[in-house]
């Protein structure tokens, strides 16, 4: 391995945002340039350097504390001062909290799910580490789904097969490149989310496929409420609905191609099952409503006579349709997703080379590179318990422990739990409604926090650990749609007393008498040789010789097999239905599915439909007239760096930018880049407003992953401007109970006040012991 010691160091550095050739002197990163072979990098990597030894990571162990003095359960969660204190007491404190906990609850009482994208790299992925330690305690209670795509997760299995199948599957970039005529995009390609993919990316490979696409003659077509969903550069049409309106949209155009005799009974006959009954409720037999143009004119805003033309664009060549994954990330979120496989399926062009249906092409920098053969991975160890929530029910299974539920055709019960273990993820960003979730944190007896930095979830703990970043230690990265294996070595000395999550589990683990089951006896530099060694010879016994460690490490990089890389979605079913059916229960594409139908769900009902949601456009509950899209940020990788120098570059006086159409801003006396108070029933936040036409009017949108910095009077109200604090804890549907943030509705005002110091970029009040 690298000692950090050597003279400077220069090596290729892999991150969820892109890969970069990173220089350092041993501490600090002294230059970060993309990766040469990136054809389209990320400007995200500008945070790194900055963030690195910025004063907001988290230099010791601390514990808050009214813990420390009056034990578990003890109030002032979030808004107490914490004591620093060693390693060493940390360590002793929390094992000893643990074997509490364990003895009196089993790991029935300890939450473990702990969500989030922590860092690149495969070995010290922070919730691998976290489960694997909680494994050798008896277990935990774990979440399922993800934030990123969890109404889709749940709904895709009954409809078409595993979402694997769907988004590791997607038709691959070239042959969009090559054959596709027309892709139309709900929720756009977006180019700041296709910076980002889960694990990494080497090489960013969508925006050069669509600039060959259109060079070619391929035309695109943006539904958004945002021009700047899809790159300018491209030409695309921008087609800007009420947002929230996509399943109405769609409807409409299945409407046309079904009225006009443009859909393919042949398809829909051999490869689907249902369309009768959705064709009986498009033509208006089963409601007395038939889903025609003019029908949803009236709730899209977009004109009856576009809409027809759009669908016969759509049946008149190769035409690609491509769901993202935030139209699902609503209410009802299932049913746009839905009606995009149906739209594909009537045009009979799925499992056709460019044609057909795509999920998060743009949501993802990985979607539409072809799947590869698998890589390095740490095992986590068998959960002893099966106990788990939907991922977006913590709050509620916080403040409603035994409450039941509805999921996926079940009737579940929340755990009642006494203990919070969160590593890698930050959940007051992720999370909507963040006054609520203040409300949940303050339940359990215990919450413990991993982080390199002063997050405001860190900030909600009762025991914070420091976390090295990923340059400080030696890794081995890919990412989860990504063919090249980085090999990261450790480019910079930890942050102060920062320790990577294993040294931490391992000594926690140590102090609970089951060091040796969690780390098999092995070093970091051991776990990395094993992990390779095992994979190597599992790609030895499928044919693929690759090269021994040591080779690996010292070229630095390698190209995991790529099966197919010219995978087209669904071709193998389309070319042999019966020989590659579907793992559905019809084995067929359910257009309307029996199993869905059968839990009766008022909000997610057998076939796809449009339900209004409780909170748009058409329907201001509160007198809150303004829409807003809470999207992923440019800047960042969610709430990830928001320290570093391009997340700041782009604040505007110190708040978080919010985007809206200059009519909005005129109604209201909003000037281009003051300061507004941004509001709703369940909350506020200031931003730095920016005006542009590229934003529908009643629309406004501000990003997520502002570090949430509240009020001390009012934890309701963020003064740096997150948007969490202003979205729903709402499920999409029953179904799958994901998550609903992306959009709300809210009233602006200009604030005419100096505004208030932006503090959580400082670390928190520490008490001296
Ligand atoms: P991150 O900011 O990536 O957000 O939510 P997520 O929790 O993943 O948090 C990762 C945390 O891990 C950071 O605090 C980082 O410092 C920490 N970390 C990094 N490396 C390490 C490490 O090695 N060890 C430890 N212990 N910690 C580490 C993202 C989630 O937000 C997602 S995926 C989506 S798609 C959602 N999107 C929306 C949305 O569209 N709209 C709204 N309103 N809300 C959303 N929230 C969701």
């Amino acid at each position: 391995m690298v000692t950090v010691s050597e003279q400077q160091r220069r090596y290729v550095h892999l991150t969820h945002w892109g890969a970069a050739e990173i220089e350092s002197d041993g501490r600090q990163l002294t230059s970060v340039r993309p990766w040469r072979e990136d054809p389209a990098p990320s400007r995200i990597l500008e945070n790194l350097a900055a963030a690195h030894r910025h004063p907001a990571r988290v230099d010791q162990p601390y514990i808050r504390q009214g813990w420390l003095e009056r034990g578990p359960a003890a109030a002032a969660r979030g808004s107490d001062v914490f004591v620093p204190v060693s390693w060493e007491a940390a360590l002793d404190l929390l094992a000893t909290e643990l074997g509490r906990v364990y003895g009196s609850y089993g790991p029935d009482g300890v939450f473990g799910g702990s969500y989030g994208w922590a860092s690149a790299g495969r070995f010290h992925h922070a919730q691998s580490q976290l489960h694997r330690f909680l494994n050798c305690l008896g277990g935990y209670v774990r979440s399922v789904n993800n934030y990123s795509f969890g109404s889709s997760s749940v709904l895709l299995p009954h409809v078409v097969g595993n979402v694997g199948l769907v988004i590791a599957g997607a038709t691959a970039w070239p042959v969009i490149a090559a054959h596709t005529d027309l892709v139309v995009a709900f929720g756009g390609l977006s180019p700041k989310n296709s910076a980002v993919a889960s694990g990494g990316i080497g090489r960013h490979t969508m925006a050069p496929a669509l600039a060959s696409a259109v060079a070619r003659g391929c035309r695109l077509i943006s539904v958004s409420p945002l021009r700047s969903d899809t790159d300018a550069s491209l030409g695309a049409e921008w087609i800007a609905p009420v947002p929230g309106t996509d399943a109405a949209l769609m409807l409409a155009l299945c409407h046309v191609l079904d009225s006009e005799g443009l859909a393919d009974r042949c398809f829909l006959d051999r490869y689907t099952v249902g369309y009768p009954r959705f064709e009986a409720y498009l033509r208006g037999d089963a409601d007395g409503v038939p889903k025609t143009p003019a029908w949803a004119a009236a709730l899209t805003g977009i004109s009856a006579e576009r809409i027809r033309a759009l669908a016969r664009q759509l049946a008149a060549g190769r035409t690609m349709i491509t769901v993202s994954w935030s139209l699902q990330r609503a209410e009802h979120g299932e049913q746009p997703v839905w009606l995009g496989l149906v739209l594909a399926a009537m045009l009979g062009q799925i499992g056709l080379p460019g044609g057909g249906f795509g999920h998060g092409y743009g949501s993802s920098g990985d979607v539409g590179n072809p799947r590869r053969m698998s890589a390095p991975r740490l095992p986590q160890g068998a959960n002893g318990i099966d106990s788990y929530i939907p991922v977006a029910r913590i709050a509620d299974m916080l403040l409603h422990p035994g409450a039941a539920y509805d999921y996926d055709g079940q009737r579940r019960r929340y755990p009642d739990v006494k203990c919070v273990y969160w590593s890698g993820g930050n959940p007051f960003h992720h999370h909507q409604d963040l006054a609520r979730l203040r409300e949940a944190f303050a339940r359990p007896q215990t919450v413990v926090v991993h982080d390199p930095f002063w997050t405001a979830t860190a900030r909600h703990a009762d025991i914070v650990l420091p976390a090295t970043m990923s340059v400080e230690r030696d890794d081995l990265g890919v990412g989860s749609g990504d063919s090249t294996l980085f090999a990261m070595p450790q480019l910079a000395e930890p942050y102060a007393q920062a320790r990577d999550d294993y040294a931490t589990f391992a000594a926690l683990a140590e102090r609970l008498g089951v060091g040796e089951v969690f780390t098999e006896g092995r070093t970091t530099g051991q776990w990395l040789r094993h992990l390779y060694g095992q994979w190597r010879s599992d790609l030895r016994g499928a044919g693929h010789e690759m090269p021994p460690f040591e080779e690996f490490w010292a070229a630095g990089s390698l190209e995991i097999p790529v099966p197919d890389p010219g995978q087209v979605l669904l071709s193998a079913f389309r070319r042999d239905p019966a020989g590659f059916a579907l793992s559905t229960p019809s084995r067929k594409i359910e257009i309307f599915s029996a199993t869905i139908d059968g839990f009766g769900y008022a909000d997610c009902p057998g076939h796809p439909v449009w339900l209004e949601p409780a909170e748009w456009l058409g329907r201001h509950p509160g007198g809150y007239p303004l829409q807003l899209v809470a999207n992923q940020p440019r800047r960042r990788l969610h709430s990830q760096l928001d320290v570093g120098a391009y997340s700041q570059e782009g604040k505007i006086a110190g708040r978080e930018p919010a985007a809206m159409n200059p009519g909005d801003a005129a109604a209201r006396g909003i000037a281009d880049g003051s300061c507004v108070r941004i509001f709703n029933g369940r909350g506020s936040c200031l931003a730095g407003v920016t005006l542009t036409e590229d934003v529908r009017p009643g629309v406004v949108q501000l990003s997520t992953g502002a570090w949430y910095d509240p009020d001390p009077a009012d934890p309701s109200f963020c003064r740096h401007g997150n948007p969490n604090v202003l979205t729903a804890d709402r499920p999409s549907s029953a179904l799958s109970q994901g998550t609903t943030g992306q959009l709300a509705m809210v009233e602006i005002e200009p604030y005419d006040a100096v505004p208030p110091e932006v503090s959580v970029h400082r670390p928190p009040v520490t008490a001296v012991q």
